[in-house]
């Protein structure tokens, strides 16, 4: 059948009338919606800057850097930007690295760009022969990437450009995102729909959105990611999953982003016969001994594979000697035995491992709590030098709040990696509008005394404390197929706000805030402000309608979305929540200070006295690390009981307060989006005081004391 031109032209109407689903705001385009500009001072300004873009040099980062910027500008701009490949005689924006743009080359930024590495660029307003220009100039074409995003970012904040002058560079080296996507495309922990990996597609049939994902990590600046579970299938190191692996990799590559795999410790034995067993693995040896020889080789030989599909690899991502996942330990070798096996295999070809150190077997010690820094801190200094240690923020296991993890500033010959979790398993699944901002902040900017005054967490893992060879940051990913990616809208504030902190962990929670609702949701500034002052509270509220003032782990086994304080019964006791909370008739909380478990000899002095002391402990940590009386006078001067009743309450007020606020953006926010927050709050309201009236319900059978009235 032949088709006419106006036939042809009169499907093409029916199918964009009837696809309302592809419209801009269903959330798919995340933070980079490129909506027109309305301020039309700022919007002239640009115009008049970029008539033009000029970008010298070919590769496919630059191909899609072209591609980026031109559809960046003319959508915020509502005008049409051309590309061109030499200087015209109006303003331009020029990007280029001096090795492929002349223009760059002649500007002579060889000092000022020696300083920003591989990733880092330069924007600034300069003079081209008379002809006024906004350069991008990087050292290398992913620098060029991040510039373009990042200009991108300060023109949908509205930022003047005159006499702009920013030098840029990421103060971590490795910014990764985890997946803990299975094989089955079911995610641990995920709230967002399924995988995004479609595997039985794989390496045929290549999914646009593996693009579109990488697009959106490298607006942020995030550089590697591992995209399977840690709780590994072995099946991954397979030729014929290698295979599916290297296409990913293909993809992510031009954006800057290198791919890792998870592994499992046992992959040289022979297959479980139970297919769900966490053991065995792929090969056919009798053992996994990282020191047998015959191991040592089956991982060399198997690494080669793998390089030779994927040249450029990023290495291998452990949990070993973990919640039943096989390790060294199985052979009486160490961590490190086991980590610098496949160092050592890795290292001919720039990979690297990431040993986590989620490890708390009970044997080690009966408080959980400690467990991790007694097995790490004894083999600081034995692992090689292309090792990351990664650890989760805190000693337990990413609950709403805790004390860092004390091994921050107590490995100083290891780089320790730090682990979050964006995806939020403790914090209301993609049910709760929960900005984590603050709390990674919290940890990052906590000062673990290690070596004085100024020994910050951030700086343990930007390495500038200890003068690591290598720094690394990994947020636990809450991406899935859902449509708008993250399950709740708010959810993606977490990915931004992860990504910007990898880049820059000086950058504030309110910053980060603004920018995002700037760039996805409104530029109006009264919405910017009641959006901000909901988000920026958000997780305070969240800790005190779950677990305030210190206490965790008493949500709902497994599913860890509900309260459920009365857990009692588990294979193992550190699973219940009764092991955490010890209420009882005298008080509440976990002893952990000299007089208990001494955990707290575990922080640098002046904490340790801190934490120890309950008159010095602060009050958000007070029953993580003691147990209170029920009558303890707290720094409000409320009874311990008292500020518990009101804690809960005051959490459960926020939210109340979050729901009013975002009603009354009814018309400044598009319908379904609008909705769709809507709905969630009202869970979100309704969960919060189920955690409040469950809690507090069960705690009072041992405090015996009245629930003081709140208004
Ligand atoms: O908190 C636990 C989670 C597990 C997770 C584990 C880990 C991937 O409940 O689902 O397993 O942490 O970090 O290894």
């Amino acid at each position: 059948m032949k088709l006419s031109l106006q036939h042809v032209l009169i499907v093409i109407l029916i199918v964009v009338s009837v696809c309302p689903m592809i419209s801009a705001d269903d959330g798919y385009n995340l933070w980079m919606s490129y909506r027109k500009l309305d301020d039309s001072a700022i919007l002239k300004e640009y115009k008049q800057a970029f008539s033009s873009i000029v970008i010298e040099g070919d590769s496919e980062t630059l191909g899609i850097v072209r591609e980026e910027v031109k559809k960046g500008l003319e959508g915020l701009l509502g005008a049409d930007v051309p590309v061109l490949s030499t200087l015209s005689k109006s303003a331009a924006l020029v990007i280029g690295t001096s090795s492929q743009s002349q223009v760059i080359q002649e500007l002579n930024f060889s000092n000022e760009l020696t300083l920003l590495g591989r990733d880092g660029f330069l924007i600034r307003s300069v003079k081209v022969k008379g002809i006024p220009a906004i350069i991008i100039a990087a050292n290398e074409d992913v620098g060029l990437l991040y510039g373009s995003f990042h200009l991108l970012r300060l023109i949908q904040n509205g930022q003047s450009l005159t006499d702009v002058n920013i030098h840029s560079k990421p103060r971590i080296q490795y910014r990764l995102l985890n997946h803990w996507d299975n094989l089955d495309r079911s995610v641990e922990r995920g709230y967002a729909g399924k995988s995004l990996w479609k595997w039985d597609e794989l390496p045929g049939t290549v999914d646009t959105r593996y693009k579109d994902y990488a697009r959106a990590n490298a607006s942020l600046g995030i550089n590697g990611t591992a995209v399977n579970n840690v709780n590994a299938n072995p099946i991954f190191l397979t030729a014929k999953y290698i295979a599916k692996l290297k296409v990913l990799a293909d993809v992510f590559r031009p954006y800057g982003i290198k791919l890792f795999v998870s592994i499992r410790f046992s992959s040289p034995l022979r297959p479980a016969s139970n297919r769900n067993s966490r053991r065995g693995g792929i090969g056919s040896l009798e053992t996994a001994d990282p020191l047998d020889p015959d191991v040592r080789r089956w991982w060399k030989e198997k690494i080669k594979e793998v390089y030779q599909s994927i040249p450029d690899f990023g290495g291998f991502l452990v949990k070993a000697n973990s919640e039943g996942m096989p390790g060294p330990q199985d052979y009486n070798r160490s961590h490190a035995e086991g980590a610098n096996m496949l160092a050592e295999a890795l290292a001919p070809y720039g990979g690297i491992v990431i040993w986590r150190a989620f490890v708390y077997d009970a044997d080690v010690d009966p408080d959980r709590a400690k467990r991790a820094y007694m097995e790490f801190v004894p083999l600081d200094g034995q692992f090689h030098n292309n090792i990351f240690v990664q650890s989760k923020n805190g000693p337990i296991d990413f609950q709403p709040r805790e004390p860092i993890q004390p091994l921050f500033g107590a490995m100083p010959k290891t780089p320790l990696m730090l682990e979050l979790q964006i995806t939020q398993e403790y914090l209301g699944h993609s049910k709760h509008l929960v900005f984590l901002a603050p709390m990674w902040k919290e940890c990052l900017d906590f000062d673990t005394y290690a070596k004085g005054q100024n020994s910050q967490v951030s700086r343990v893992i930007d390495g500038s404390l200890h003068n690591y060879p290598m720094t690394g940051i990994a947020g636990v990913a809450n991406t899935g197929s859902d449509r708008n990616w993250c399950g709740h809208l708010f959810a993606q504030a977490n990915w931004y706000a992860f990504g910007r902190l990898a880049w820059d962990h000086n950058l504030s929670s309110e910053e980060i805030a603004e920018e995002w609702i700037r760039m996805t949701l409104s530029r109006n500034d009264d919405v910017v402000k009641t959006v901000k002052s909901m988000m920026i509270g958000s997780w305070e509220a969240c800790v005190n309608y779950m677990t305030p003032l210190g206490l965790h782990h008493i949500m709902q086994a497994g599913f860890h979305y509900g309260p459920q304080p009365s857990y009692a019964k588990s294979s193992r006791l550190d699973w219940t929540s009764v092991y955490y909370h010890r209420a009882d008739s005298v008080g509440l909380g976990f002893n952990r200070s000299s007089s208990g478990s001494n955990a707290t000899s575990q922080y640098f002095p002046p904490w340790r006295q801190r934490f120890d002391k309950i008159e010095t402990c602060p009050d958000e940590y007070l029953l993580w690390f003691h147990h209170a009386r029920w009558d303890h006078k707290m720094q409000s001067g409320r009874t311990l009981w008292d500020e518990l009743c009101y804690r809960y309450n005051i959490g459960v007020d926020y939210v109340k307060e979050m729901r009013r606020k975002w009603t009354t953006l009814e018309k400044d926010i598009d319908p379904d989006r609008f909705s769709h927050v809507q709905e969630k709050l009202a869970t979100q309201e309704k969960d919060a005081a189920i955690w409040r009236d469950t809690c507090l319900g069960y705690f009072q059978k041992f405090s015996k004391m009245p629930i003081p009235e709140y208004n």
